[in-house]
């Protein structure tokens, strides 16, 4: 990976202008209550560029007229922390991961980066981020500590440089994202095998994490979503705690985290091992909305297009199976036409280090992005929610389904589902 975060370095180097630093921290930890330390979640552009993982972490990039120079900071270990923690990066470490020549410890950072400051006139931090948080966050409180202490300078957002640089995946980024996939893939047929009626659905999500984690993978991508009969209409349904009906469906979306990059996959299987035939109209209709979906996909294409085109595929879809009329389409309100009723989240997102991976959605479709395929049709009324979900590269000549082994047509899961 080492050649990934070097190369990462060089792309934003020759975004950045002239005179300029760019400064990059790592989250900070978040405690849960009393002393207890929630899963430490690194700031994915630090793991973009660095690949360093751990807290007490800053990444500097200094460009001049003569030279690009990369400083990282490290946090250095007291006697204590080694003790309760055991052996954090050293330089050598922090060294071997990243490809950074020049590391140093934390609190040498002031000191340097004045020095630094000397020699340029734009300092690039994350701005956009703090639009998105209602507390001022620690990007804002920075930014602000900065503007204060270093008034004639102009200070400029990272995030649209980066946020660009992400959305085109690099060959070491898919190879991660199509080993997240095939892990998926394994675990969803381990588990295929073993969903039947009367059983609960977190003792599905064990078997998840079990196939995850004994093959040394960190988890899950996100809160897994176990949704059977009625849950499967809850978009963001978490609590998995329910019984698996004779003759229901059950939602799975379920993803891995493998080497901080992430599948995103949602499969719909029927508990007793056959789909009704009402189902089974529901199920081969979002199956064809994705097939679909997938046919239209291509360089150049903008979301806008492709979200336009797909509403009116679905629409068609919901009139073709009778859940909505030419008449409820007629009388619609514009924000809130007819087939929202049924389908009532995006068809598609970009997906990478961040499940939801934070990409600029006005640029058009490239070579080398990967999104997600996720067409669903949720009927409250009969307790049928059916979504599926792939993910695929985009390529110049059309795309690659990474999720395709994972079974998805009636007669196969039917099959696999028969033991
Ligand atoms: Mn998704």
């Amino acid at each position: 990976m080492i050649d990934l975060f070097k190369k990462n370095r060089i792309r934003l180097f020759q975004k950045l202008p002239n005179n300029s630093i760019a400064i990059i921290y790592s989250n900070e930890i978040c405690f849960g209550n009393a002393d207890t330390i929630l899963p430490y979640k690194q700031n994915n552009d630090l793991i973009y560029l660095t690949g360093i993982l751990q807290p007490d972490t800053i990444l500097l990039l200094y460009k001049d007229d003569n030279q690009n120079n990369e400083f990282l900071f490290i946090k250095k270990q007291t006697t204590k922390e080694l003790l309760w923690e055991g052996e954090k990066l050293n330089k050598e470490k922090a060294k071997a991961i990243s490809g950074i020549k020049n590391i140093y410890y934390i609190d040498e950072f002031q000191k340097i980066s004045d020095k630094l400051f000397q020699n340029i006139n734009t300092i690039y931090l994350n701005k956009t981020k703090i639009k998105e948080k209602l507390n001022i966050s620690k990007d804002q409180k920075l930014l602000n500590e900065y503007q204060n202490k270093y008034p004639k300078y102009k200070f400029k957002d990272l995030q649209p440089i980066i946020s660009k640089l992400r959305a085109i995946k690099e060959k070491e980024e898919i190879y991660n994202i199509k080993e997240a996939c095939n892990i998926t893939n394994e675990a969803f047929r381990k588990v295929l095998k073993q969903i039947k009626p009367n059983i609960m659905e977190y003792e599905i999500e064990a078997e998840f994490i079990y196939q995850f984690r004994k093959i040394g993978c960190k988890g899950f991508a996100y809160n897994p979503i176990v949704a059977s009969g009625k849950n499967s209409c809850i978009l963001h349904y978490e609590q998995n705690n329910a019984k698996l009906k004779d003759g229901d469906l059950i939602l799975l979306d379920i993803g891995v985290n493998y080497n901080n990059y992430n599948s995103d996959i949602t499969r719909t299987f029927p508990i007793n091992g056959k789909f009704s035939q009402r189902q089974k109209v529901i199920y081969n209709s979002v199956l064809f909305i994705m097939k679909s979906a997938m046919g239209i996909i291509k360089p150049n294409l903008t979301f806008k297009e492709y979200n336009k085109k797909i509403n009116s595929l679905i629409e068609e879809e919901l009139l073709e199976i009778a859940l909505i009329t030419e008449n409820d389409i007629k009388n619609q309100n514009p924000l809130e036409p007819a087939y929202r009723k049924y389908f009532m989240h995006g068809i598609s997102h970009h997906l990478g280090l961040d499940v939801h991976d934070p990409i600029d959605y006005d640029i058009p479709m490239k070579e080398g992005m990967v999104i997600t395929v996720e067409p669903g049709i949720y009927i409250k009324e009969e307790n049928i929610g059916i979504r599926l979900e792939t993910d695929i590269l985009i390529k110049n000549n059309g795309i690659e389904d990474l999720g395709r082994e994972i079974p998805i047509e009636i007669d196969e899961i039917e099959d696999l589902m028969d033991n």
